[in-house]
């Protein structure tokens, strides 16, 4: 067995192997380089090549992958996870606020108004695309786009006014009662955001058919955001998503109030959005299948199989498509920040460029040729990154690079300009720049000599996200990017060391910072970054990477290098005193509070330079969109709360036990929400989500078989003969004496199910 490059890896018969006939089998035993421990770990994607067409591979059909039973992994058993629902207790229904997220003020009163085919929509002048937006939600609920007007008549209207005075920004106020509802907001963010709630008000089941009348209970609303940037980033590369899909995405943030998607289009495994005036980046960058040399496309990464016509890792916007997206984004009120992650993690880049040289080389043309070319031809620098490629690193010294970030950024700017969309600013990545990198390439070595005050190969980062700062600021736009960005590699008792880098810190530069990982030296590091002048958005692998898998369980899929992450985690995140929070260490063992004494706290000025929070979706492990909903819901819906409702209460009780209390309280009504009204709507908003519906806890106590679940309102159902739970099997309604082995499903409001759950009741 070797390692070919990236995350593919080859089985390679050797002499004396012989021959395999059909029906026989061989057995080849391999170590791992880490633990296995979910179903995420098993190698993927098998296919076929002959050794005299490198060209061509072949699948091989189906594969099963058997659990492992290793009672020492800690796996979540039915027991524990049975303890842990013990949280969610079910409450009733009426005690339920009928807004989500939280709203900053919220009164319920008697009375209702009724939404019939004969509702009006009368709009001030302002705000007509917002009346146009809401006519067009409701449509699917009453069978009939409600007419749209600019004056009152008296009817029974919802209304859409512009308050006089200054609201601030997002800010809306929404009033129901019997004869009227009515949305004021100074700005038309202001009453996207009030229709938005309006729309949570509705009865979870609205969207499962179409309705003579929906009923819309009293209120009145108060509200606007805690943060003003409340984002959620989508990696596109390392598995495409359609156009879409992308739109279901946009229709789920604008539902939960969150307002910037970062869309991380590039990556080494692919390129996603085509740039006309460089078609490799998407004939090239946009393919993946079986390839030697990755010369027409990219290596078959990620299960994506030998064709690169059937392969979720092949797949990209065109110029129209990403236009249309951005106009879609933008009637949502969520602004779209593209993401060319570089130096590192560009290998699609680099090859696309590549075979563009390859193409004018032929033709004899090599100005054209090195036009954009991404890497020095005579670089023998050796390195290998976290994801195990070793060509995947821009080389900065070479002009034709800003070249190229000036053009891609120009061709972008262009697309918003068309669409109408506003951009603030680019994200150009950052992220894993390997030790090795430059240090043998002439280019960079020219470089070296020529800036004396550039120390060594470290040094060129600085060179080079200056260089960017720049490109961009003649942009009128602000440089954004991942921590890095913003750090400086020095050394402290000859140990590595890495500190906020000076040089950059009042740019206005924005950093997404991920890694405050527990155990790794780094937790303070967003708020170090903060506190030293930085823009900051909130970006922790520890609560917010929704990739990560659910729990530890075999058959839960997701990375979980950085720990567990199921909808507890950003729900309980307190963006400016997360170590209050931590409460386990990335293997999900606990860890205790004074584990975080000495880190740096955040200052009253490193708050004012927190900008607001991100959750992430990396794209490794997803499939199609199914996975891609199953590993999203109901996560975000954690991380919309903590971005939008105000800090809770539980957050700034100083008191621990208090705290907890309250904490307590909270979530059980959180779940409930949950449960009870945002999962049924999302069972139909859009056709409906494929969330994750959680599996049942059980335990044994007394003799007999006691079942919950996390979100109260969904159903258990269970056999005891053996088989597997359906609609049919009995209801859960309290606990079980049956004997033998019992099995238990959860069901949700569209009969969907999780995976079962076994126990025995000696
Ligand atoms: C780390 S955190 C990455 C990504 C991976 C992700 C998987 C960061 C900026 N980089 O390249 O996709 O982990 O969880």
């Amino acid at each position: 067995m070797d390692h070919v490059n990236g995350d593919i890896f080859r089985l390679v018969p050797q002499p004396g192997f012989g021959e395999l006939k059909p029906g026989q089998s061989a057995r080849v035993e391999f170590v791992s380089m880490e633990p296995a421990l979910n179903i995420s770990d098993a190698p993927s994607g098998w296919y076929l090549v002959w050794d005299d067409n490198l060209q061509t591979g072949y699948n091989i059909g189906g594969y099963t992958i058997t659990p492992i039973r290793d009672s020492t992994a800690g796996y979540l058993t039915a027991e524990k996870l049975f303890n842990q629902n013990k949280l969610s207790r079910d409450i009733p229904d009426a005690t339920l606020p009928k807004i989500f997220p939280t709203p900053a003020s919220y009164r319920e009163w008697p009375g209702e108004f009724i939404i019939n085919r004969q509702v009006r929509i009368v709009s001030d002048t302002s705000f007509l695309s917002e009346a146009d937006y809401l006519a067009d939600e409701l449509k699917p609920l009453l069978g009939k786009k409600p007419f749209i007007s600019t004056v009152n008549s008296g009817k029974r209207s919802i209304l859409l006014q512009k308050t006089t005075g200054s609201g601030s920004g997002e800010a809306y106020h929404l009033t129901v009662s019997g004869d009227i509802i009515r949305i004021e907001a100074a700005n038309p963010v202001g009453i996207f955001y009030g229709i938005q709630s309006l729309k949570s008000l509705l009865p979870p089941l609205s969207w499962s058919a179409v309705h003579a009348s929906i009923r819309v209970p009293a209120v009145t609303v108060t509200d606007s955001p805690r943060f003003a940037f409340r984002a959620f980033m989508l990696d596109i590369a390392r598995n495409f998503q359609t156009k879409d899909e992308l739109m279901r995405v946009l229709d789920l943030m604008a539902l939960y109030k969150l307002n910037v998607l970062h869309l991380h289009f590039s990556d080494d495994e692919g390129w996603r959005i085509e740039i006309p005036s460089l078609p490799e980046l998407t004939s090239v960058g946009a393919r993946r299948g079986q390839t030697p040399d990755s010369r027409n496309f990219l290596p078959a990464s990620f299960a994506g199989g030998p064709d690169p016509d059937h392969s979720f890792g092949s797949g990209y916007y065109t110029r129209a498509d990403f236009i249309e997206i951005l106009r879609y984004a933008n009637r949502r009120h969520i602004q779209v920040i593209p993401e060319i992650e570089s130096p590192g993690h560009a290998r699609a880049a680099i090859k696309a460029m590549d075979a563009r040289y390859d193409r004018f080389m032929k033709e004899g043309n090599k100005e054209e040729a090195e036009r954009y070319l991404l890497r020095d031809i005579n670089d023998q620098s050796e390195y290998r990154g976290p994801q195990l490629w070793n060509d995947n690193v821009i080389c900065v010294a070479l002009p034709s690079v800003y070249r190229f970030m000036g053009k891609v950024s120009d061709e972008l700017i262009a697309m918003y300009g068309e669409a109408g969309a506003p951009l603030a600013t680019i994200h150009f990545g950052g992220d894993e720049v390997p030790a090795g990198v430059w240090e043998k390439s002439p280019v960079c070595q020219d470089l070296l000599r020529q800036h004396p005050e550039l120390q060594g190969a470290d040094d060129l980062w600085y060179y080079y996200y200056g260089k960017l700062d720049s490109m961009m600021k003649a942009r009128k736009l602000y440089l954004s990017g991942w921590e890095e960005v913003g750090l400086r590699k020095t050394k402290l008792d000859g140990q590595k060391q890495m500190i906020p880098n000076p040089g950059f810190c009042n740019n206005n530069i924005h950093l997404h910072v991920w890694n405050n990982m527990i155990g790794w030296g780094n937790e303070d590091l967003p708020y170090r970054l903060a506190n030293a002048g930085y823009k900051v958005v909130l970006s922790c692998v520890s609560n917010q990477y929704f990739d990560l898998s659910y729990n530890k369980t075999f058959d839960e899929p997701g990375y979980y290098w950085g720990g567990f992450v199921d909808i507890d985690k950003p729900f309980y995140f307190i963006p400016y005193d997360y170590y209050k929070n931590s409460k386990e260490d990335r293997r999900g063992n606990p860890v205790a509070p004074a584990y975080f004494i000495g880190k740096d706290r955040l200052t009253d000025y490193g708050k004012s330079n927190i900008v607001g929070l991100e959750g992430l979706l990396w794209s490794e492990n997803i499939l199609g969109p199914e996975k891609l909903e199953y590993m999203l819901l109901p996560k975000l819906l954690g991380m919309a709360e903590r971005a939008w409702a105000p800090d809770p209460d539980w957050a700034t009780e100083k008191d621990p036990g208090k705290s907890r209390l309250l904490y307590e309280q909270a979530w059980t009504q959180f779940v409930n929400v949950i449960g009870k009204r945002e999962l049924p709507r999302l069972a139909y908003y859009n056709n409906g989500f494929h969330y994750r519906v959680p599996t049942a806890g059980a335990a044994v106590v007394d003799g007999k078989i006691n079942a919950n679940v996390q979100f109260p309102g969904l159903t258990i159902r269970y056999t005891s003969n053996g088989e597997e739970p359906t609609l049919r099997s009995t209801l859960y309604t309290g606990p079980i004496a049956d004997k033998g082995v019992i099995r238990l499903k959860v069901f949700d409001a569209r009969e969907r199910s999780s995976r079962t759950t076994e126990i025995v009741n000696k």
